[in-house]
């Protein structure tokens, strides 16, 4: 055997033994570089040869040659089994089961204000009313005109309500939407109607955008009387329970007379002085409401020596945040979902 066959035998063997241990693709590589590259092992070998006496060239250049297409099969042979093994190992720890049921979903529900929206829409349909809904953007005549609402009202300043350049109003209330009503349908009309409304306002108890639900009831001999049974059965059937109600006068420019309503703390009954929700008063105010004003009723293009109305409107957050237990306003237009549903089941 040559000097160069046992070199050859002493390198086979160095390698064999080291691509045997080598445990990654990146050991792999060095061992690569170390025996095939340009300052490796068998090239330093190859260009070794030049030293050589001629005629033992061509035989030492083929012993070298193929060591060299030996090794580098061996290393694709072993990179192959080390990347099929990574494949192996990234489908156990990575791989996604596409036949798993999803994560337990969160269930989607209705805002707290539409939920209850909904609720108060549901208790007056059993009393015969229908929902009427309308514009958010108003002309003057509808918002205030019609509503015996004066130009000299404070409502009508541009501090107070939102203008469009061509005179056209954000609706402050949603009564524009009853006076469409009555003028395209007459009396008698039993309806309710929700919705955003908005006033130039913002604090800690005040939204810009908040959320009104009035009523409006026309027929012959409408009276107070019919006013405060259907307005506290609203309330009974709302929160669950009989509650006591007291009304007191009030006034609004749309009604005649006006009252407001307040009815038993649903949190203390009276009973705590110290009561976060009534603040210690025992009574929650919670509607606005009156007999409809002759005025509106003409507006609406109702007689009213024939007819009479009585007419509420009351905040469908303070509402909800009532029956929700809720002591901030603004956590309702925050957008905060987990909250929003969190201790409600509340699936669509
Ligand atoms: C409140 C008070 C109220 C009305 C709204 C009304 C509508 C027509 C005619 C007469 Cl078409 N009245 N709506 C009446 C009394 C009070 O709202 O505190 N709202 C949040």
């Amino acid at each position: 055997m040559t000097d160069l066959e046992r070199h050859i035998q002493d390198i086979r063997m160095a390698f064999s033994e080291e691509i045997a241990a080598a445990e990654t693709l990146e050991n792999l590589d060095s061992l690569r570089v170390r025996f095939l590259g340009k300052k490796g092992e068998v090239t330093s070998l190859l260009k070794g040869l030049g030293a050589l006496p001629p005629d033992e060239r061509p035989r030492a250049g083929q012993f070298v040659n193929l060591l060299r297409d030996e090794l580098e099969e061996q290393i694709r042979t072993r990179k192959d089994s080390l990347e099929e093994k990574e494949l192996e190992r990234l489908e156990r720890e990575d791989h996604i089961d596409v036949t798993l049921p999803p994560r337990g979903r969160t269930g989607g529900g209705f805002h707290p204000v539409v939920e209850t929206s909904r609720e108060i829409i549901e208790i007056m349909a059993g009393l015969g009313f229908s929902v009427a809904l309308g514009p958010e953007i108003e002309d003057d005549f509808y918002n205030f005109e019609a509503l015996n609402i004066p130009p000299s009202h404070p409502a009508r300043d541009m501090q107070d309500s939102f203008y469009f350049p061509d005179g056209k109003v954000l609706r402050t209330h949603t009564s524009p939407v009853e006076v469409r009503a009555m003028r395209a349908h007459g009396a008698p009309i039993r309806i309710v109607v929700p919705g955003k409304v908005y006033r130039r306002d913002s604090d800690p108890t005040h939204s810009p955008m908040f959320h009104q639900l009035e009523g409006l009831m026309v027929d012959t001999d409408v009276s107070i009387a019919d006013l405060k049974g259907c307005l506290g059965a609203l309330m009974n059937a709302f929160f669950d329970r009989p509650l006591a109600a007291r009304y007191r006068g009030s006034y609004f420019p749309f009604t005649e007379p006006s009252l407001e309503l307040d009815i038993e703390c649903i949190e203390c009954s009276g009973k705590n002085p110290s009561c976060r929700i009534c603040k210690g008063t025992g009574w929650l105010e919670v509607a606005g409401l009156g007999m409809t004003h002759p005025d509106v009723l003409r507006a609406g293009g109702i007689d009213p020596t024939r007819y009479t109305g009585f007419a509420w409107g009351m905040g469908l957050d303070r509402m909800a945040m009532l029956k929700y237990g809720l002591t901030d306003l603004r956590v309702l237009f925050e957008g905060n979902v987990p909250y929003l549903l969190s201790g409600r089941n509340r699936s669509c």
